[in-house]
């Protein structure tokens, strides 16, 4: 895992929740369930780009539209594509951004990124709001952890190995960033999907 701290200077962070904001108000954000059981998640999502992930009672996948509005998600926004170019060097483009939001409360359980056919690209995370404790594992759900601050502004790379590392956020530390003005944390994922 590449941490790149800080990546963001605030005017950019800015820029970026306010591109948030139109993509947002195309595909809102919603509740989505776990599968099986249908529990809710405490994180409420929405994506961009030509496909977003999805968690509902049938399982994971991926899909070029919003569940709700049934609409095709909205453009990765250019500053974001210039981001992915930067921070993993890939040759080619994301194909899905992930659009987490956390209240005070939210957390996401351990997991794995691995719904991808593209299993060896990289994942860029960009983390915007109030600092989260995120926590970073191994290749088994029991392989030690560690605790890594993501504050506003802050890039992670998966990539190598650790693209298939359990990971997952503990918790947030409300009021610890002033970017959102209804608190909280975003976090964008970006994956491609299909093998390049
Ligand atoms: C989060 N992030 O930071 C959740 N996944 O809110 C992830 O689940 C994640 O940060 C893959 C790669 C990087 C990540
Ligand atoms: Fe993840």
């Amino acid at each position: 895992m590449r941490l790149l701290p800080g990546h963001l200077p605030i005017e950019q962070q800015r820029h970026l929740v306010a591109a948030l904001r139109v993509i947002l108000d195309r595909a809102p954000l919603y509740h989505p369930v776990l599968p099986r059981s249908g529990s809710p998640y405490s994180v409420r999502m929405s994506n961009c780009g030509p496909l977003g992930w999805l968690s509902d009672r049938n399982g994971y996948r991926y899909s070029p539209t919003h569940p709700l509005t049934g609409e095709p998600w909205p453009a990765i926004p250019p500053m974001v594509l210039d981001l992915w170019q930067a921070a993993t060097g890939a040759a080619f483009p994301p194909e899905a951004c992930l659009i987490n939001y956390y209240g005070p409360t939210a957390r996401l359980g351990l997991h794995r990124d691995q719904d991808e056919a593209a299993k060896e690209a990289p994942i860029l995370s960009i983390s915007l709001g109030d600092t989260a404790l995120f926590r970073l594992g191994g290749p088994e759900r029991k392989s030690p952890t560690r605790s890594v601050k993501l504050s506003s502004g802050d890039l992670v790379v998966l990539s190598g190995a650790s693209r298939h590392w359990y990971h997952g956020v503990d918790r947030i530390l409300p009021g610890t960033s002033q970017l959102l003005a209804e608190g909280g944390r975003f976090n964008l994922t970006l994956r491609r999907v299909t093998p390049p």
